[in-house]
């Protein structure tokens, strides 16, 4: 069977289906082609932090209810090393702005039901993908659903299918300019039954490495450690864990991590990853699908939805004015924001992570620039607008 419509939008995830939203704004057609299914995606745990931007897109594109009313609006983080915790007040350095604790499943039921609500067709479940004719004026995308062979006619395909996904291998290899820095270390997340430890994120140094403790509900906590990235779930019992986030979060200040039942439990790498060919012909790369970051900026989603902004906005120039203007700029305006998030996202590891091999210069290097950024308004000032996030470029038009 062959369809065809304006924008063809590879990947539900947050890139995928906030640049669905945008499209519907504009009156240009799309459809969305996902392979897993609405339950697994609406249930798959990754994100908690929305920055301010990403937070007031929501609110503007009306899927802000849901966050507003279950999420956490957090006015400060803390950073803990040498057994102190030192906050960093972000409104205060950055003219009022906070950052939104929602997970990031529940933002994808949010979009997804206002997708389907306005009558774009998201296709669950589809497998081998494919992209054809990038070059010309009426590209394809090939795929099967439910064993039959389909294919998808559009003006323009919109890459937005994770750092996995077949739209950046679609570009040919030798045209790809692509950085990639992978880090000796991984991240341990839990999630877990027990209160709250902090009323705000904590983000923690010490001499056996790096933690978070982070947030989903005064019922829910989100943690993580750094640990080895080979290493395997199996090998942490319970009670190890617990000890590992009591050592690392050991303090003078009387407080203690709150522990509970942990029902889930994971792994994840980490990378820098860039591929600063955003555009080849008709296909657009937005999200993963182009840049990964460590976790511990807190940007991926949010570097997302910066460029599904640009995009959309270019698209709809396009539509309006016939003209590709808007899109030959896309690379360059949306990497101008990605270089920020990843420059960022690489700075909160470094000084906050240990990593293998380091000598002891790079450790107290650490420490002091820890203490200077507690100790100094123009260097905290720094981490809290990266944090809160730089205002999205675009935004008023859309
Ligand atoms: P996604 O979310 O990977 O979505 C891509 C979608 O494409 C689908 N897909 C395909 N569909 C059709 N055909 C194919 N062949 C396909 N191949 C793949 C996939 O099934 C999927 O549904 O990419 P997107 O939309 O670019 O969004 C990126 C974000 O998901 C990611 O950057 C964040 O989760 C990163 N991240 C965080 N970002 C933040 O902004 N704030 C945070 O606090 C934060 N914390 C995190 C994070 C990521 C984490 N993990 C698990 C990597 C914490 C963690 C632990
Ligand atoms: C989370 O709550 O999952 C989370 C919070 C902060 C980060 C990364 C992840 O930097």
């Amino acid at each position: 069977m062959h369809t065809t419509t304006q924008v063809g939008i590879i990947g539900a995830g947050p890139a995928g289906l906030l640049l669905a939203l945008l499209l519907h704004r504009k009156g240009i057609a799309c459809t969305v082609l996902e392979q897993r299914t609405r339950q697994d995606i609406e249930a798959t745990i990754k994100a908690g932090v929305l920055e301010h931007p990403t937070a007031e897109l929501l609110r503007q594109l009306g899927v802000g209810a849901r966050m507003d009313q279950e999420g956490f609006v957090h006015e400060g983080i803390e950073l803990a090393f040498g057994g102190r915790r030192h906050r960093i007040d972000l409104p205060e350095l950055t003219g009022g702005k906070t950052i939104t604790v929602y997970a990031q499943h529940e933002v994808i039921k949010d979009l997804v039901a206002a997708v389907l609500a306005n009558g774009t067709p998201i296709e669950f479940g589809v497998s081998d993908v494919r992209l054809d004719g990038l070059e010309t004026a009426r590209p394809t995308i090939h795929y099967a659903h439910t064993g039959n062979a389909r294919s998808l006619g559009c003006d323009f395909i919109g890459g937005c299918d994770g750092f996995h996904g077949p739209s950046r291998q679609a570009i040919p290899a030798t045209l790809r300019q692509e950085h990639l820095k992978v880090y000796p270390c991984g991240w341990f997340g839990i999630l877990c039954e027990a209160p709250p430890s902090s009323k705000e994120l904590i983000y923690a140094q010490s001499d056996r490495g790096f933690a978070l403790l982070s947030t989903r509900s005064q019922s829910i906590q989100r943690l993580y450690f750094q640990c080895d990235p080979s290493d395997h779930v199996d090998n942490w019992s319970d009670d190890r864990i617990w000890a590992e986030f009591q050592a690392r979060l050991a303090n003078t200040e009387g407080w203690q991590v709150q522990e509970g039942r942990i029902f889930q439990k994971g792994i994840i790498a980490m990378r820098s990853f860039i591929c600063e060919t955003l555009r080849h012909g008709r296909l657009f790369l937005a999200g993963d699908s182009a840049h990964i970051v460590p976790p511990t900026g807190a940007k991926g989603l949010n570097l997302a939805a910066g460029d599904v902004v640009l995009l959309a906005n270019a698209l709809a120039r396009y539509y309006r004015d016939d003209t590709e203007a808007g899109l030959n700029e896309y690379p360059e305006r949306a990497l101008r924001r990605i270089w920020r998030g990843e420059h960022f996202s690489w700075w909160m590891t470094q000084m906050l992570h240990d990593m293998e091999g380091e000598d002891s210069i790079t450790r107290r290097f650490r420490r002091a620039q820890l203490d200077y950024v507690v100790s100094s308004r123009a260097a905290s000032t720094a981490l809290a607008e990266n944090y809160v996030g730089l205002p999205f470029e675009g935004i008023e038009q859309i």
